[in-house]
């Protein structure tokens, strides 16, 4: 296997028109690789930094000046060994000098690189022990927008279709069947009234919480009827960006943790839902062990703001079973190596994972490799919009590879 023999960074947009960056990693071969790195906006506090003070600008002359000529001469090979440079050059606990943007997007292009160099799909080089390719994830698809993603929505941030059927093909058809039977529900409700679509192209409309998961379950069960495709109702409640003070404030109602953890359990009983994600504040891993313990049985649990795709972070949640299961965001933590340490634990203590978008994404598909890879119980990415369905699409080609 080949050597680094360039290192190239760019500036380029997301698709909230922020800016960050793409990375080309080429190998001594020609063999190259090149990715581009989402940015979110309900950002967990323990997250690595994207960008250094200074934005993306300041992140891509720190590279070229400090990080690219340390890659070079790198066995490409060797995974650990890039990402361990980049963690060299930064110095700092969070990537507060490379910035996790530019080491996410080296990272993912070394792999792409190698997969390319020795002719294998991206997914195969990222393989976890034990995985072949052949089983795929459910659909984790944002229907509707509120939260921090969305202007004049609801205060939960994600109303999901979760689609779990065996084939790509079926899960991805039944959550786009969702998400279409929820705008042409809006229509009919409010004739009159503007509608939009949030950051993530789910559908935003002036409606509260449970009218959203009224709307969201009835959608469900009717492609579930129609598609004959397991597809449930779920939400992220990315509870972190109301929660204030020691309390969670909607705009209805203000609830202790306690009543947090009530207001949860009865929601994914009266509306059957598979899929909770941050119920809770990012640091209330007892409130989330309550939760667990309440209806972990019947839906997934899952930490996103809470473990940040930190191992240390998902150790503490594992002694104290704080939830059944993790969110998987390479840029959280900034390397694959750091993002297979979590991965690694969470499949080890029977977590399921889930491999997730940023609300500000790329129109690439590399995150449908990760998923297949790491043998994500999901792949959250989305339903509609060119940069979600760049990864649905994706989906769609490995799933079809595999019945060839
Ligand atoms: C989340 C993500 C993606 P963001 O909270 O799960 O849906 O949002 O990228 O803004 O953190
Ligand atoms: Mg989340």
């Amino acid at each position: 296997m080949s050597r680094i023999s360039q290192v190239a960074i760019d500036g380029i947009y997301d698709s909230r028109g922020q800016a960050t960056v793409e990375v080309t990693v080429t190998l001594e071969t020609g063999a190259a690789g090149r990715a581009g790195a989402p940015s979110g906006a309900s950002t967990g506090a323990h997250e690595v930094l994207p960008f250094p003070s200074g934005g993306a600008a300041a992140a891509i002359a720190t590279f070229r000046a400090r990080v690219a000529p340390a890659l070079i001469g790198v066995d490409g090979a060797d995974q650990a060994a890039v990402d361990r440079v980049l963690h060299d050059v930064d110095g700092s606990p969070n990537f507060a000098n490379v910035g996790g943007n530019p080491a996410t997007a080296t990272s993912v292009a070394a792999a792409m690189a190698r997969a390319q160099e020795s002719g294998r799909p991206l997914w195969a080089v990222l393989a976890r022990p034990g995985i072949d390719g052949r089983t795929f994830p459910a659909i984790v698809g944002n229907c509707m927008n509120g939260g921090r993603h969305a202007i004049g929505g609801p205060d939960i941030q994600e109303f999901i279709a979760f689609a779990e059927a065996p084939a790509p093909e079926e899960s991805i058809r039944a959550a786009i069947a969702v998400h279409q039977r929820i705008g042409a529900e809006l229509h009919r409700r409010y004739p009159t009234r503007a509608l939009g679509r949030g950051d993530e192209g789910g559908w935003v409309a002036a409606i509260g919480n449970v009218e959203a998961l009224e709307i969201l379950t009835t959608a469900c069960a009717a492609v579930r009827d129609e598609l004959h495709t397991p597809v449930h109702p779920g939400i992220d409640l990315a509870a972190s960006e109301f929660y204030r003070d020691g309390k969670y404030r909607y705009h209805e109602q203000t609830l202790d943790t306690e009543g947090q953890v009530g207001f949860v359990a009865g929601l994914v009983d009266r509306y059957g839902l598979r899929y909770v994600e941050d119920p809770l504040d990012q640091d209330a891993f007892d409130g989330f062990a309550q939760l667990t313990r309440s209806v972990g049985d019947r839906t997934l649990v899952i930490g996103d703001d809470l473990y940040t795709t930190d191992a240390r972070r998902l150790a503490r949640g594992l002694e104290l079973h704080a939830t059944n299961s993790v969110l998987i965001k390479v840029n959280q933590v900034g390397t694959l190596t750091d993002t297979f340490r979590t991965v690694d634990l969470a499949r080890s203590s029977g977590q399921s994972t889930i491999a997730s978008h940023r609300s500000g994404e790329v129109p690439e598909g590399w995150l449908a490799h990760v998923a297949v890879g790491i043998g994500a119980r999901g792949l959250k990415c989305g339903v509609l919009g060119g940069e979600r369905v760049a990864k649905l699409n994706e989906l769609l080609r490995l799933g079809r590879a595999t019945s060839r």
